[in-house]
């Protein structure tokens, strides 16, 4: 198998001013949605904890980027990065993590059950892999109803250990199905190093093992990033079938919120730094100026947009009610699917 199949060329990518801007309004929108959420975590206005996503926003925003609104993603715990990508809500996601009914999952579900099945987003999900079949279920559905859609599976560096993975990837591999599998790779699961827990020459060459092409990319380049999905979803959009990106990146917080106060030393202080040399938003929005694509007062205006948008998210969060006590067994099963075909049952019937 030839692995540079995914390299693209970043030269033939359409980066107008507009779209330039609408992909850094994006990561900046992430970064600082995440680094509220930290605020409002600490503050306990938003209970538990969450998983954030700073460091690696290029990610999301580089492959959600090449996707059509009808395409499909699946999201992991780390979540909240994938459905601003692919256009989520800040305001209905804002308010689920309050715990509000006017969350997306009317304040039930909390930050790991976020969906919205018309933008094409098939969940965040707490079962590490546990999107990524999910995903296979969608290209599936897709291929065999024609429709030319193409599901992603976001997953991490230590869901690339998960049997569940192996298994949809092979499936995928025989089936051909429109998929992209995405590996973020941010060196870490929990506090567990990627190179501990992972055998093998890379997570990327696995993909060789199933008949299709794999290739890793910097995970804090978006425009790297955007060149490799836009291969991978030519090809799966021709009927090649699937491919893996495993994007090579850095989470620059804890595990979780409330990782700092845990006091964990796992990473040493000069690794973090070094990454954060790269960070993946403000060396690209410098690359923007100096070809001219998007000026310094330019930027300055989507950042305030940005946080207007934020204080509008908080604010419609907190002043939205708590769902109803005589509710909270609500919405918890899907109704009108029987468990077991009753007898005579037909799936038709539905
Ligand atoms: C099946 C399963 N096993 C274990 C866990 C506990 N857990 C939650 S996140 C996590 C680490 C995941 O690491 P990785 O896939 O690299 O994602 P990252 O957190 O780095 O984004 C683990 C072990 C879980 N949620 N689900
Ligand atoms: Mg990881």
């Amino acid at each position: 198998m030839k692995t540079d199949l995914l390299k693209g060329d970043q030269g033939s990518l359409n980066l107008d001013p507009e779209f330039c801007k609408e992909l850094y309004r994006k990561m900046r929108l992430i970064r600082r949605f995440e680094e509220r959420v930290i605020e409002l975590v600490n503050a306990n206005d938003i209970a538990g904890v969450t998983h954030e996503y700073i460091g690696e926003e290029a990610i999301a925003v580089g492959v959600c980027s090449m996707l059509l609104p009808h395409d499909v993603i699946t999201s992991t715990h780390r979540g909240h990065g994938h459905i601003l990508a692919k256009g989520g809500d800040p305001k209905r996601m804002m308010a689920e993590l309050f715990g509000r009914e006017t969350g997306y999952n009317r304040g039930k579900g909390g930050s790991m059950h976020i969906a919205d099945l018309s933008l094409g987003i098939y969940g965040a999900n707490g079962m590490v892999a546990g999107g990524v079949p999910i995903a296979a279920g969608a290209a599936w559905a897709a291929r065999l109803g024609g429709t030319g859609r193409v599901a992603v599976a976001f997953f991490g560096d230590g869901a690339a250990n998960q049997g569940v993975l192996h298994e949809t990837m092979n499936l995928a591999g025989i089936w051909r199905l429109p998929i992209l599998f995405v590996c973020e790779n941010n060196q870490y699961a929990v506090s567990t190093p990627v190179g501990y827990a992972t055998s093998g020459d890379s997570i990327a060459s696995r993909a060789a093992a199933y008949g299709f092409p794999g290739a890793a990319v910097d995970g804090m380049d978006v425009e790297a990033i955007m060149a490799a999905t836009g291969c991978a979803l030519d090809r799966a959009r021709r009927g090649d079938g699937p491919s893996l990106l495993e994007c090579q990146a850095y989470r620059y917080q804890g595990h979780f919120t409330a990782e700092r106060a845990l006091g964990l030393k796992y990473r040493a202080a000069e690794e973090i730094e070094s990454w954060r040399q790269r960070d993946p938003i403000v060396g690209w929005a410098t690359k923007l100026e100096e070809r001219g694509l998007l000026g310094t007062s330019e930027r300055s205006e989507v950042d305030e947009a940005v946080e207007a948008a934020l204080n509008e998210a908080v604010e419609y969060a907190r002043s939205s009610a708590f769902p109803s006590p005589e509710e909270a067994l609500d919405h918890m099963y899907a109704v009108g699917y029987p468990s077991l075909p009753a007898r005579g049952f037909e799936w038709n019937d539905r």
